[in-house]
């Protein structure tokens, strides 16, 4: 199997190059988005590469299961809890993915629409 190549998240996580991180423990960091799509737009990524959602692994759940929780909490600090919010992975080519290392988009603060286009 070939590595899997980093971007630009890995060194976001390293803090080699500047994010405005909200939130970082021993599995993930949080950070905003750079190309905001509504009020709060926040990014929750894995410390660990995982390409794509294709790549989870039952090995990743407890990584997984933080960047759930992690967003749930962001939500809450952000004020958006109460009004509601989309949490969003896409996946491949026709999923939307730009960069390969899983995220979880935190979207909220104004009403979102139908979600699919
Ligand atoms: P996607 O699900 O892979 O399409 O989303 C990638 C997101 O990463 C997108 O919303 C970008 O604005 C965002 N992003 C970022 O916040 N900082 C960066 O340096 C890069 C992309 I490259």
């Amino acid at each position: 199997m070939t590595q899997a190549e980093e971007t630009i998240f890995s060194r976001i996580i390293r803090k080699e190059i500047p994010a405005d991180i909200v939130y970082q423990d021993d599995l993930v960091t949080a950070f905003k988005d750079i190309s905001p799509q509504a009020p709060v737009h926040i990014l929750v990524i894995p410390n660990i590469l995982i390409p794509t959602a294709n790549d989870m692994k039952i090995e990743h759940e407890l990584t997984l299961g933080r960047m759930m929780t992690v967003a749930a909490k962001i939500a809450s600090e952000q004020g958006i809890a109460e009004d509601g919010y989309r949490l969003i992975m896409n996946c491949n080519k026709h999923g939307g993915q730009e960069v390969y290392h899983i995220h979880i988009h935190l979207v909220g603060g104004r009403p979102l629409g139908p979600m699919l286009s």
